[in-house]
């Protein structure tokens, strides 16, 4: 099989397509990638360093691009049976500082995807978050495929108004579309702007961990490796034009994550200067949970990876990986340090 992954180069896409080349036979994988802010290093190469001669690589392209440049889109839609569509910007903060970008990037781009893929006539597999129903309260409640869309953020409100446009190609053009929803993924490769691994490299460079306002609210954590695994169920044998929840059932507080954290591995930190409260963010949502049972019961897909030993993996991973993330670590921060964080 032929697969396009947009956005292949960040967080999830790395992993979903080391994932794929190394367990699906005969499957041959192209990356479309505009290499942006989110990604600190070429992961392909830093990923093949040691492997060259692993013949998995014969079966691995990548092109850096736009995914709204329909000129480099179209011919690759044209050559693959499926799109994996992961392009977009990812992070809440930075969505505060430049929301024109996450709205071009996330409902442009997916556009230009569903108008390629309606023009070939290929399957697509859309990506999306949590965040596109807002928020629950911290003690009740949790998300569907039927919860109303009410997005907080202009990063969550973008991706909501991607899957609209999903929905509506789908159901208009008649397109073989498969959407999924998925909670807070963690694991390596992830940009070092997002909790876990800003809370580990903290750590690892003798600081102590940055909690938003009280730390009370709650994510609902999934290893990526399982959301891999998920999305390729879904590719395989979803049903076309549904929507498919990837929850990790395992909602944890931010406080309780950092104290997992410092539990999981070894700092040069005392656990009392471990942990500092800095300013919130707007409009911080409270808590997301999702119910994967359909999924699960459909696919027979369920996450697998244990919490604390997911955590002491990724703690593992970003110490032996220090070169993947250091140039990047102090221009993140400065960066976070102009908004009080
Ligand atoms: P990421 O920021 O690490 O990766 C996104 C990738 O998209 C990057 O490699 C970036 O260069 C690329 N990109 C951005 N703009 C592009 C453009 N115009 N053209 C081509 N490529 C472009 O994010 P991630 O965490 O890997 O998320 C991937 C997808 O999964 C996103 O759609 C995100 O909304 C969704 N998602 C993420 C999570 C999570 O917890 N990380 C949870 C649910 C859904
Ligand atoms: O330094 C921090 N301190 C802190 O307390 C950072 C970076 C975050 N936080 C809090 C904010 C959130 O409550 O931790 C929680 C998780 O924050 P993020 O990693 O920024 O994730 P979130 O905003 O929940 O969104 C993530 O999950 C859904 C991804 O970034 C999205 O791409 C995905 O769609």
């Amino acid at each position: 099989m032929r697969v396009l992954v947009t956005g292949g180069a960040g967080f999830i896409g790395t992993n979903f397509v080391l994932w794929l080349l190394h367990t699906v036979p005969d499957v041959r994988v192209t990356v479309l990638d505009a290499m942006t802010s989110a990604v600190m290093t070429n992961n392909f190469i830093y990923a093949r360093r040691g492997s060259r001669e692993d013949s998995v690589w014969d079966h691995f392209e990548f092109v850096r691009g736009d995914v709204r440049d329909r000129d480099v889109l179209f011919p690759l839609v044209k050559d693959s049976d499926v799109v994996v569509h992961l392009a977009a910007e990812s992070h809440n903060d930075w969505s505060l500082e430049n929301p024109d970008l996450f709205v071009d990037t996330n409902v442009m781009g997916t556009l230009a995807v569903l108008e390629a893929v309606r023009h070939y006539g290929v399957r697509l597999h859309h990506v999306s978050t949590d965040e596109v129903f807002g928020d629950l309260p911290l003690d009740s409640g949790v998300f569907t495929a039927t919860s109303p869309y009410r997005p907080s953020s202009p990063y969550s409100a973008s991706k909501a108004g991607a899957d609209h446009l999903v929905r509506a190609w789908t159901r208009s053009f008649d397109l073989p579309v498969t959407l999924s929803i998925a909670s807070n993924n963690y694991g390596p490769y992830q940009h070092i702007e997002k909790f876990i691994p800003r809370q580990v490299t903290e750590l690892l460079e003798g600081r102590p961990m940055r909690l938003y306002g009280s730390g009370v609210h709650v994510r609902d954590w999934i290893h990526v490796s399982d959301h891999c695994r998920a999305l390729w169920a879904i590719v395989t044998g979803g049903e076309l034009g549904k929507t498919y929840l990837i929850g990790g059932a395992c909602e944890v507080s931010n406080s309780d994550i950092a104290a997992l954290v410092l539990d999981q591995g070894t700092w040069s930190l005392p656990a009392s200067e471990a942990v500092v409260h800095v300013a919130d963010r707007p409009g911080h949502d409270v808590r997301y949970a999702l119910d994967s049972r359909e999924t699960t019961a459909e696919l027979g897909w369920a996450p697998n990876i244990p919490l604390a030993q997911g955590i002491r993996d990724t703690i593992t991973w970003y110490t032996n990986n220090r070169a993947w993330w250091q140039e990047a670590k102090a221009a993140t921060e400065q960066r976070y340090r102009a908004r009080g964080q």
